[in-house]
């Protein structure tokens, strides 16, 4: 099953070579290729190369790695997100640093992360949404708990390999700031303003906006064995489950709750909040890990192919689609390491079958529009490669191949290796 999925990333990382290289993303169907920006920051390579390294696609990783180190600037004037350009690129960077020792790309992270700096410049120290990269001004104060609170990952590992502490800094004090605003019974709502502080959507759950703030709360405890982290996971994990937790007869899910009152306000679980069994079975509650996990492979053998988000009262679509995402496929991982249990091996199996029967196109896999008729859309994210397919390989690897007890996935699937 590794060498099938092996396979399937050459064949993927061809089609971005031949139609799209150089740029962001490749269209999968029109097979042509989109950049985020006026310039390419080479995000389809830079996501996609540790996962080369650790299938062990050496000479292709090397050759991605000089491409990277003669062709990516950051000195271009564009505004940027925050939150996508961390997680994709400068966590890319940073596990490519570590896997290979090039330090051009440690240097190259080093530039970003001077560049993306100023974003934290807000009277709360939370982060703007966009910085300019050339300029450092910054713009979008609305923002949300996902794009405060999952860089400390990626800027603190920064700090340790560089020496400089401003990196580790700034992060966390955006994590301590959003937590510190957290209601009275301890959840965080979907939107918050930067520069005011307060909220303006109190509605709390899982799924995307919010997800990786909770993740980033325990990953960064292990990851840098800070005590603030650990006590904020703590509390945090109590009150999600207290209030957005939901027992149904259709499985154990988490669905949407007022953040002030802890009342129970809707019944969506979106394929993003599929990460969450993983990141229950890192912290050691496997006894709900596996109760979601298994919830969640419902949602996705409804229609064989998951479903952007259901109602799970109704077991009905709430949203059509599926982006080729990985959580669901990261939970699995995570489940089958820590309980060696083969029905996360045989998940891992259907999950990679519906890939490659409905998604696969001659050229590359395409994201669906409709995961009913399984119509395909002209998209394949960078995430794709760096998430999707190395979390299937890591699936069906023997546990050698990435060692949890020493290196921490950020929320992109970057390994950052403890070497400090
Ligand atoms: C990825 O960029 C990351 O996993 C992020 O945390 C959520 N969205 C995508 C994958 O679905």
């Amino acid at each position: 099953m590794a060498e099938r999925v092996r396979q399937e990333f050459k064949h993927a990382w061809e089609g971005y070579k031949q139609y799209a290289w150089g740029h962001d993303d490749l269209k999968p169907l029109s097979k042509g290729y989109h950049d985020w920006y006026a310039h390419t920051l080479v995000m389809t390579p830079v996501d996609a190369l540790d996962t080369m390294m650790l299938m062990g696609l050496n000479d292709e990783a090397a050759k991605t790695r000089d491409y990277i180190a003669n062709n990516l600037s950051f000195d271009r004037d564009i505004y940027v997100k925050n939150f996508e350009i961390t997680i994709r690129m400068l966590g890319g960077l940073l596990s490519g640093y570590q896997l290979s020792g090039d330090k051009r790309l440690l240097a190259l992270a080093d530039d970003l992360g001077t560049r993306l700096l100023p974003a934290f410049n807000s009277p709360t120290g939370m982060p703007y949404v966009y910085v300019n990269l050339k300029t450092g001004a910054v713009r979008g104060e609305e923002t949300n708990p996902a794009e405060i609170g999952t860089l400390l990952i990626e800027f603190g590992t920064l700090s340790k390999l560089t020496g400089k502490t401003v990196y580790y800094e700034k992060a966390k004090r955006a994590l301590v700031e959003l937590y510190n605003r957290r209601s009275p019974i301890g959840l965080v709502g979907s939107s918050i303003n930067v520069k005011t502080g307060k909220w303006s959507d109190p509605v709390s759950h899982i799924g995307g906006g919010i997800d990786s703030y909770y993740e980033y709360l325990l990953k960064a405890s292990i990851l840098f064995d800070d005590p603030d982290c650990k006590r904020m996971w703590n509390s945090t994990i109590d009150a999600v489950n207290k209030y957005v937790a939901d027992d149904e007869p259709t499985g154990f899910w988490y669905g949407q709750t007022n953040m002030n009152t802890g009342v129970h306000i809707g019944n969506d679980f979106e394929a993003l909040a599929a990460f969450f069994p993983g990141t229950l079975a890192l912290s050691g509650d496997l006894d709900r890990a596996r109760k979601l996990e298994d919830s969640a492979y419902t949602m996705w053998t409804l229609y064989g192919i998951e479903p952007e988000a259901i109602n799970y009262k109704t077991m009905t679509i709430a949203s059509n689609g599926y982006e080729l995402r990985p959580e669901i496929i990261e939970s699995a991982f995570y489940l089958y390491r820590f309980t060696g249990n083969p029905r996360y091996r045989e998940m891992g199996r259907v999950f990679f079958d519906s890939l490659v029967k409905y998604c696969r196109t001659d050229v590359a896999f395409a994201a669906l529009s409709d995961v009913k008729k399984k119509t395909q859309k002209d998209e394949m994210e960078s995430f794709f490669l760096a998430e999707t397919l190395k979390y299937l390989y890591l699936l069906f690897s023997p546990p050698e191949t990435l060692d949890l007890s020493k290196n921490v996935l950020n929320t992109e699937a970057h390994p950052m290796r403890r070497t400090w």
